[in-house]
């Protein structure tokens, strides 16, 4: 049993490195390829599936119809959830992550980033960023809306989902490709790989790459591993480490 994860390609705001959380924006040029790129790779290895997930924000949608494009497979069943959407950032959202450390500091940029339960700011009730205010969450209880998540929040609501809708399909035999975001992503690596609270800060998700999970019948996982260029996939996975740190272009 296969399971495929793929971060999002990288969005206009990760290009301009912008804390992005729920904010709705599209992929960038280069974020378009990695996803062509993404879907090339995955047809050459051979992998096929049978039903797809990924969350209401766009940058992912657009990285999940762009794999199915490339390998052909654009009549695929399509799960889409707000479950599976980036972690809220709250006040962070929109704010410069290199500015964000001139401003409060590395270590407090960090803990804001990487930290497992400790919150950043979050939005005021009347801001119009409130997902309370916004047309795609109209359906859902507005007490299950974020104003801001930590870690900890993200994987309250991915992994019940997760159990419930993902895994499910996979006992019945069904090949599963995801597609979501950098923390959404962190919070399946650490109920998959039962990481600890410390062992999950300093994992970061490159953009772009298919990351694959193997089971056994008893769905545990036997290993997991990124496909593609060794060097490309550590590059860009350095660069989500580094972003908010200063001057790293002159380094
Ligand atoms: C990034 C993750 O999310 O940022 O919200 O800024 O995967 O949707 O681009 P994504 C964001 P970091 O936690 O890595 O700063």
């Amino acid at each position: 049993m296969k399971l495929i994860i793929v971060r999002h390609g990288e969005s206009e705001w990760n290009r301009l490195n912008l804390f992005t959380g729920w904010t709705d924006v599209e992929l960038s040029e280069h974020g378009k390829q990695e996803a062509k790129s993404a879907g090339q790779l995955l047809k050459k290895e051979g992998y096929d599936f049978d039903v797809c997930y990924t969350s209401y924000l766009k940058r992912a949608i657009q990285t999940l119809n762009t794999i199915l494009e490339e390998m052909d497979r654009e009549w695929l069943p399509v799960k889409k959830s707000w479950l599976l959407n980036e972690r809220h950032y709250g006040a962070l959202q929109g704010l410069n992550k290199e500015e964000t450390t001139k401003r409060f500091g590395q270590e407090q940029v960090q803990i804001w980033r990487r930290s497992y339960d400790i919150l950043p700011p979050a939005l005021s009730e009347d801001d119009g960023r409130n997902p309370r205010h916004q047309e795609q969450y109209r359906e859902i209880t507005k007490e299950r809306l974020p104003l801001v998540e930590s870690l900890k929040d993200t994987i309250e609501r991915v992994i019940p989902y997760f159990e419930q809708n993902i895994m499910n399909d996979m006992k019945q035999g069904k090949r599963v490709i995801i597609a979501a975001h950098g923390n959404t992503i962190r919070a399946l690596i650490k109920y998959l790989d039962r990481l600890s609270e410390k062992e999950i800060i300093s994992v970061n998700i490159p953009t772009g790459i298919p990351l694959v999970y193997e089971f056994d019948e008893d769905f545990q996982v036997i290993r997991n591993y990124y496909l593609g260029d060794k060097d490309l996939i550590e590059e860009k996975t350095k660069k989500v480490a580094d972003q908010a740190n200063i001057n790293k272009n002159q380094k």
